[in-house]
């Protein structure tokens, strides 16, 4: 299979939050359709959509009751079907988001596997006897809150499920659920998906002893060594492959937290017949204490480069790297890794992005990010929608690990609302995503950052992506080229080339606000400066270059 993606970069939609045609303060199908020349203008080759499928939105479509019907909030089938026709019009591929680790609890087989122990569908959950005391199987936490067990009185057992209790964990060990699995995402390839974005897919696999976890500080176990990269992932995967992508051109991205590169070395290569590529946490996990995104810790960007060394030398010639800084569970971008003040809002978002998108890999960009949207900070706890912040919210402050203030302060840092405050196409009213009344508040800084501005000024965020999107289609070296770094230990600084037979390309970027010099063994003026965020690139004297604050450029040199 040609790995047709290579030189591909995708963008991700989280369809609640992009466009709403209806007024109903909801982004839907339509929405999205009504966009896609904006995004084919920026230049993008797929469109990785976030759930669309029915659910209740206990974990806003993470929790999927029908994988084969469109959510109602969202819009039917046949306007999906329009969108889906309309973006191949364009040459632009849809890749579907698959949430195949637990289902709602409103499924039918959840419906029907509750129902009794011998109910044909009770395997196709994990369902176990309380211990003889009468509590859960194990002292695992789920990652919403609370335990990873819920009791069922009718048949007096407890499901797993490692999220919210609305989502129950699917048994993978279930030969007929898998089947049914494969044959769902054929439905969808039948009907010209070009791939899946794979939710939380190396969770799949649990380790059916079932042991009980290192006691954390919420008083829950951690279950995690038990259920990530379980002992038969890899057998499931690769049946995946072999059942349900087999025949198809597809794209495929494993998201994956607590993957090593190592593992990722064996979920990618290219024998492997399981994935083309995962999305790691080791660069968004920075910084995380002991009570992870919660207590958020300072991080370097020694740390930072590490990481991003780690996954190009580890993964060139045998795997391939996704590349992304945010998405729709983590903070935006510029907030998180660059500087969202105003003075620097725009030259830092370049600066991100010039890092990430010279390295090798597929890069990914999360709706917004193109024009440079921030974090929110919204005062009022009722403003926040996402139930993982409102369950955290609940057992930290409420067992005293947190004060209000600290757990506030968190979510401001690291809360995945911050990436799911609607997207801002205007200085309209509700920032042109409605007419209505938004289902989480808009930004309010959406006067002054949105898409009509942002086209409007030539220096803007966007078309500064809409030049790195051209280069990678234009020189092979940016796919193909072997990475190296240079001053790893340089606090402030991410100096790397690419290398490809006689060609070097040379990515310049200062992490930091303040003016850096260091010296380089080439001499800018005799290469091509193919992309900079200030001016027409970097001073340099003799071998010392300056890097203004969060400067960015890219050279070539043949
Ligand atoms: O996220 C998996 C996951 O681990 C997230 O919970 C992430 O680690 C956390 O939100 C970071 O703070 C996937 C989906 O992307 C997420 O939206 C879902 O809530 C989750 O799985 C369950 O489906
Ligand atoms: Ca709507």
């Amino acid at each position: 299979m040609t790995s047709w993606w290579k030189d591909a970069i995708v963008y991700q939609i989280y369809p609640r939050s992009f466009n709403d045609s209806n007024d109903d303060g909801i982004g839907d199908i339509n929405g999205i359709t009504e966009k896609l020349n904006y995004l084919k203008t920026l230049g993008i080759d797929i469109i990785w959509l976030s759930p669309l499928y029915q659910s209740p939105n206990d974990d806003n479509g993470y929790d999927i009751s029908d994988y084969q019907a469109i959510m109602d909030e969202f819009g039917t089938m046949a306007e999906y079907d329009l969108m889906l026709k309309r973006a191949k019009e364009l040459g632009i591929h849809i890749m579907m988001d698959l949430v195949v680790n637990h289902t709602s609890d409103e499924h039918a087989w959840f419906q029907a596997s509750k129902q009794s122990k011998d109910n044909p569908k009770r395997d196709y959950y994990i369902w176990k006897d309380p211990l003889p005391d009468g509590s859960a199987p194990t002292n695992w936490g789920a990652a919403f809150g609370g335990s990873a067990w819920e009791y069922d009185e009718k048949t007096n057992q407890y499901f797993l499920h490692l999220f919210s209790k609305k989502q129950p964990d699917l048994n993978w060990e279930n030969e007929a659920m898998r089947q049914d699995i494969y044959e769902m995402m054929r439905f969808w390839l039948e009907k010209g998906v070009s791939g899946f974005r794979m939710d939380v897919i190396n969770m799949i696999s649990k380790d059916r002893h079932f042991p009980d976890g290192k006691l954390l500080k919420t008083g829950y176990g951690d279950g995690s060594p038990y259920y990530f990269n379980g002992p038969k992932v890899h057998d499931y995967l690769q049946e995946m492959h072999q059942e349900a992508l087999t025949g198809y051109q597809t794209i495929t991205v494993g998201e994956m937290p607590n993957v090593s590169v190592e593992q990722a070395k064996k979920y990618t290569g290219k024998d492997r017949q399981e994935l083309d590529m995962v999305f790691h946490f080791e660069h968004v996990g920075l910084g995380d204490g002991e009570l992870g995104k919660w207590s958020p810790e300072d991080w370097s960007l020694i740390e930072l480069k590490a990481i991003f060394s780690t996954w190009q030398e580890g993964l060139d010639a045998v795997g391939w790297n996704s590349l992304y800084w945010s998405n729709h569970d983590q903070p935006r971008a510029i907030s998180r890794f660059g500087n969202d003040s105003e003075a620097y809002r725009v030259r830092s978002g370049k600066m991100l992005a010039t890092a990430l998108h010279m390295l090798k890999g597929t890069p990914y960009i999360f709706q917004g990010e193109e024009i440079g949207m921030t974090n929110v900070s919204f005062n009022d706890l009722a403003d926040y929608r996402d139930l993982e912040t409102l369950n955290a919210y609940d057992e930290l402050v409420g067992k005293d690990l947190l004060t209000n203030e600290e757990m506030l302060a968190a979510i401001h840092a690291r809360g995945r609302d911050n990436a799911r405050t609607p997207m801002q196409w205007s200085d309209e009213f509700q920032a042109g995503f409605t007419e209505g009344t938004p289902w989480i508040p808009i930004n309010p800084n959406y006067s002054d950052i949105n898409v009509v501005a942002a086209l409007e000024d030539e220096n803007s965020l966007f078309y500064y992506y809409q030049q790195l999107i051209a280069l990678r289609k234009k020189y092979p070296i940016i796919v193909e080229g072997r990475y190296q770094v240079l001053y790893p230990d340089h606090e402030d600084i991410y100096l790397y080339k690419r290398v490809l037979d006689k060609q070097e390309l040379w990515v310049l970027t200062n992490f930091s606000d303040k003016k850096v010099f260091v010296d380089i063994d080439v001499t800018l003026a005799e290469g091509q400066c193919l992309i900079a965020n200030i001016g027409k690139g970097i001073k340099q004297k003799e071998a010392s270059i300056e890097l203004e604050p969060y400067q960015a450029a890219v050279y070539l040199f043949d």
